[in-house]
C-alpha cells in the first residue's frame, strides 16, 4: 500500500473518531483533550524512526545550519538551539531570575526589569525575530510574558535581554508577532483576558464592562505606541506582507468568564486590524487615554473603522500568515478545520464592498484539534492536530479548489507525533525565505519517549525532515517547561559578537557611574565611600581580581563593579560573595555590577565561579566587614 493510500485510510479512521472526541472535548475539555493515545500511533512511529535511521548527523565540531530560538514558557527564559542537531547552545534569561548570569540580581539586569523586577516568574510563549522587507534581519528577538503582561526584547548580537516593557490597561499578553513590512516598526501583542476599564475596583461584578485590547509596541523605543479595544478577547496573531493588516484569533466572542461560557457560540472570529487607519487616527489625536497611562487608546469594537470581525468556527487558536503573503490561516481547535482568509480581499472588506465571510476562500478539514500551521514555501501547510497527536501536511491551493467544489485531494500526509503537539515551526516560515527544510513540532507530552524522571516529565520537541515529498521524523528532543513556540533562522542571518565592546549600552549606566566617581575602569581597582554607600571597583584578569580584599562597615550598602579585562574569546569570569546571594557573569571586556548590604560583620570570601584558568580555584578575595 502506498503511503498516500495509507494517509487516506488513516484520515478515514480519524474522521470516524471525530464525533465522539469532539463531543467530549466540547463537554468537559481539559482532560478529554489528552486522551485517546492508541497503539496504532506507537507502531507507526517506530516505523517512521526506522525510515529515518540514516538522518542527519552533525558530527562533533561541526556547526549547525540554523539557529533555533525556543521560548521557555513558564521557565520565563529563551533557549538557543542548533538545528538540525537540536543541541542546546545557550539560555537567555528574560522574565526569570538566573543564578549563573545573575539575571535579576545585577544592577544592569534590574534596570532592564524596571518595576517588574519584583516578579520572579514569567511565562514566555512567542519568540519572533525582527524583519526588514519580510526577511529576518537578525537584530532583535521579541517575546511576550503572559504571566506579568510584559514584552521583552533580546539583542541578538550579544544574546541578552535589553528592554522589558509592561503593557498597561490589559492583562496577560499572549499572541505576539512583528510587523514584517517595510520593517519591524511595531511589535503587535494581544491582551488575552478582559478586565474592567479602568481596573481599579470598579465593575468587579459586571463582566459586560470588561474589555481587552490589541497593542502595538514601538520596536526601537519599546514604548507602547497605541492600543485598540476589541470585542471578545484575543488569542494569537500575525501580520501581513503589505504592512497594513494584522489578524488575530478570538476564542471568547462570548466574553464568557468560565470555560462553558466561552464555548457557547458556534462561531467566534478573526479580528483584522487596519494599521494604517489606526496610525492616522493616532496622528490626528483622535483617541483617549485610560487611568494613569498616556498610551493612545482607540475603540476598535464592532462597527469601528479600525477593525473587521470575520466569523470562523468556534474557539480558534493559531493565526499564521502564508509566506507568499496571500493568506491568514486561522486554526480551528474545537473545529477540525482551518479557515483560509484571503488578504487581498481585506481592502474590499474595509470598504464594505463585501461581507466578512466573503474573505474566506477555503476551510479544509484536517483532523482533530488544529492549533498552529506552518509553511514550507512550496504551497503546503503543516498543521498540528492536538487531539490526534499528528501533523497534517496539506496543499493550500488544492484546499481552495476543494472549497470551490472541485474534486481534488488537499491532504498530502499525516504523521504521528509524540504527543499532543502545540506549535510547529518550519525553517524560515514567517519570512519570504521559507525554505521547507526542517519542521520542529513542539509536543506537550513525552509519555513513553524518554527515561522516566518522576511525575513531572519533559516535553518533546521533534525534528522532522520536510525537504522531500514525505515528512520524516528525525529526532526526539526532551525540553523543560514549556517551549510553546520556536523560530528557526539561517545561521548566516545572525551575527553575534565574540567579546563585549567597551562602549556597549548594556552596561553604559555603570560605566557612567564609574566616570562620575573618577574611576578608570580599564586601568584601576578602587574603593569609593559615599556616606554609607561604598562602591568597590575592581578589574579581573584570569586568574585574579584587581582587589584581593576590601574593607567596609557593617550596614554599608555595597556596590561591586567588576570589569573583565580579558580580551580572549570565551573567557568569562564570575563574581560570587559567599552567604550573600550575590552572583554575576562578567564576559570578556564586560563591566557588571551588583548591590547588596554588608549586614554581617566578619570575613566574607568572594570567588570567581566561571572556570577561567588552571588557577581558577584561587581566584578569590575577602570582604572584611568591620562591626558597626
Ligand atoms: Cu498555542 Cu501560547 Cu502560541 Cu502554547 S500558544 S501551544
Ligand atoms: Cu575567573 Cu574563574
Ligand atoms: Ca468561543
Amino acid at each position: 500500500m502506498s503511503d498516500h493510500q495509507d494517509t487516506l485510510q488513516n484520515l478515514g479512521r480519524r474522521l470516524f473518531l471525530r464525533n465522539t472526541a469532539m463531543t467530549s472535548a466540547a463537554g468537559v475539555a481539559g482532560a478529554s483533550l489528552i486522551g485517546g493515545l492508541g497503539g496504532a500511533s506507537l507502531l507507526s512511529s517506530r516505523h517512521a524512526e526506522a525510515a529515518s535511521a540514516n538522518g542527519v548527523n552533525i558530527a562533533p565540531g561541526e556547526l549547525d545550519e540554523y539557529y533555533g530560538f525556543w521560548s521557555g514558557g513558564h521557565s520565563g527564559e529563551v533557549r538557543v538551539l542548533g538545528v538540525p542537531s537540536m543541541r542546546e547552545l545557550m539560555r537567555i534569561p528574560v522574565f526569570n531570575t538566573d543564578s549563573a548570569t545573575g539575571w535579576g540580581i545585577t544592577n544592569e539586569s534590574r534596570r532592564i526589569l524596571g518595576d517588574s523586577a519584583r516578579f520572579l516568574n514569567g511565562d514566555s510563549h512567542h519568540p519572533h525575530i525582527s524583519m526588514t522587507d519580510g526577511r529576518y534581519d537578525g537584530k532583535y528577538l521579541f517575546i511576550n510574558d503572559k504571566a506579568n503582561t510584559r514584552v521583552a526584547r533580546i539583542r541578538l548580537d550579544v544574546m541578552k535581554t535589553d528592554r522589558i516593557t509592561t503593557i498597561p490597561n490589559v492583562q496577560a499578553i499572549h499572541g505576539l508577532r512583528l510587523q514584517k513590512v517595510p520593517h519591524t516598526k511595531y511589535v503587535f501583542c494581544n491582551g488575552e483576558l478582559p478586565i474592567p476599564q479602568v481596573n481599579d475596583g470598579r465593575d468587579l461584578d459586571s463582566p459586560e464592562d470588561y474589555w481587552t485590547m490589541f497593542n502595538a509596541v514601538d520596536a526601537e523605543s519599546m514604548d507602547v505606541a497605541w492600543q485598540v479595544i476589541v470585542d471578545g478577547n484575543l488569542d494569537n496573531t500575525d501580520a501581513d506582507y503589505t504592512g497594513r493588516f494584522v489578524g488575530a484569533t478570538c476564542y471568547n466572542s462570548e466574553k464568557g468568564m468560565t470555560l462553558a461560557e466561552t464555548m457557547r457560540n458556534e462561531r467566534d472570529w478573526v479580528v483584522v486590524f487596519d494599521v494604517e487607519a489606526i496610525e492616522a487616527a493616532v496622528s490626528a489625536g483622535d483617541y483617549k487615554t485610560l487611568g494613569d497611562s498616556s498610551v493612545p487608546v482607540l475603540d476598535g469594537r464592532k462597527g469601528s473603522a479600525f477593525t473587521r470581525y470575520i466569523p470562523v468556527p468556534k474557539n480558534p487558536h493559531g493565526l499564521n500568515t502564508t509566506p507568499d503573503g496571500k493568506y491568514f490561516i486561522a486554526n480551528g481547535k474545537l473545529s477540525p478545520t482551518v479557515t483560509i482568509i484571503a488578504i487581498d480581499k481585506l481592502p474590499d472588506l474595509f470598504n464594505d464592498n463585501i461581507e466578512p465571510r466573503d474573505t474566506v476562500v477555503g476551510e479544509p478539514e484536517l483532523g482533530l484539534g488544529p492549533l498552529h500551521t506552518t509553511f514550507d514555501g512550496r504551497g503546503n501547510g503543516y498543521t498540528t492536530l492536538f487531539i490526534d497527536s499528528q501533523v497534517a501536511k496539506w496543499n493550500i491551493e488544492d484546499a481552495i479548489r476543494h472549497y470551490n467544489g472541485e474534486d481534488v485531494t488537499y491532504l498530502r500526509q499525516k504523521l504521528d507525533v509524540h504527543y499532543q503537539p502545540g506549535h510547529n515551526h518550519a525553517s524560515l516560515t514567517e519570512s519570504r525565505d521559507a525554505d521547507g527544510k526542517w519542521l520542529v513540532v513542539l509536543s506537550k507530552f513525552s509519555k513513553d519517549r524518554f527515561l522516566p524522571v518522576g511525575p513531572l516529565r519533559p516535553e518533546n520537541d521533534q525534528l522532522i525532515d520536510i525537504s522531500g515529498e514525505e515528512m520524516k521524523l528525525i529526532h526526539d528532543g526532551p525540553t523543560y517547561a514549556e517551549p510553546h513556540d520556536c523560530i528557526l533562522v539561517r545561521a548566516d542571518q545572525i551575527n553575534p559578537l565574540k567579546v563585549w565592546q567597551r562602549d556597549d549600552p548594556f552596561f553604559a549606566d555603570t560605566v557612567a557611574m564609574a566616570k562620575a566617581d573618577g574611576v578608570n575602569l580599564e586601568q584601576e581597582s578602587k574603593v569609593i565611600r559615599d556616606g554609607n554607600k561604598v562602591r568597590v571597583y575592581m578589574t579581573s584578569i584570569a586568574p585574579t581580581f584587581g582587589l584581593t580584599e576590601f574593607r567596609v562597615k557593617q550596614g554599608d550598602e555595597v556596590t561591586v563593579v567588576v570589569t573583565n579585562l580579558d580580551r580572549v574569546e570565551d573567557l568569562t569570569h564570575g563574581f560570587c560573595v559567599v552567604n550573600h546571594g550575590v552572583q554575576m557573569e562578567i564576559g570578556p571586556q564586560q563591566t557588571a555590577s551588583v548591590t547588596f548590604t554588608a549586614d554581617r560583620a566578619g570575613v566574607h570570601w568572594y570567588y570567581c565561579n566561571w572556570f577561567c584558568h588552571a588557577m581558577h580555584m584561587e581566584m578569590t578575595g575577602r570582604m572584611l566587614v568591620e562591626p558597626a
